[in-house]
């Protein structure tokens, strides 16, 4: 009986449920050229989300964060695991490839912050040469 009620504990408990989240780093992916891929991820607080250098010259730089949340600089080919405990909308970019607008939208939980979230997507859409609409259809994805 003791171990029902362990078992029962045990599978409650929010740490059963934090999921393991990917995120691939490509030269060409569904969304075009220079991406990551899904751009756009719903979490919930506590999972972890691994950024692969699948392709080469990549990294994962987070570029907005809601209040208190995580915050990431991965190197250059650099796998990047982070678990994201802040609920919000995060925003990211890949340093090298900013200009070919390789960007990211993580959403946690509620999106706390989501106009500041397209604030700073408007602030970074002056810096891109190409897929300035990415970040923008990513964000258009919060729910
Ligand atoms: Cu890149």
């Amino acid at each position: 009986m003791q171990k029902l009620v362990l078992m029962t504990l045990i599978l409650i408990s929010p740490l059963a449920w934090s999921a393991e989240h990917k995120v691939k780093m490509l030269n060409q992916g569904e969304d075009g050229s220079m991406v990551f891929e899904p751009g756009y991820l719903q979490v919930e607080p506590g999972d972890t989300v691994t950024f692969v250098p699948v392709d080469q010259s990549h990294n994962t730089h987070s570029a907005l964060s809601p209040d208190g949340g995580e915050s990431w600089k991965g190197s250059i080919n650099e796998k990047v695991s982070v678990t994201l405990n802040t609920e919000g909308v995060y925003i990211y970019k890949c340093l090298p490839h900013l200009s070919l607008g390789m960007v990211g939208v993580i959403q946690v939980g509620e999106a706390t912050n989501l106009q500041a979230a397209k604030d700073k997507a408007a602030s970074m859409k002056g810096g891109m040469a190409m897929n300035k609409d990415r970040l923008g259809q990513y964000l258009d994805q919060v729910e």
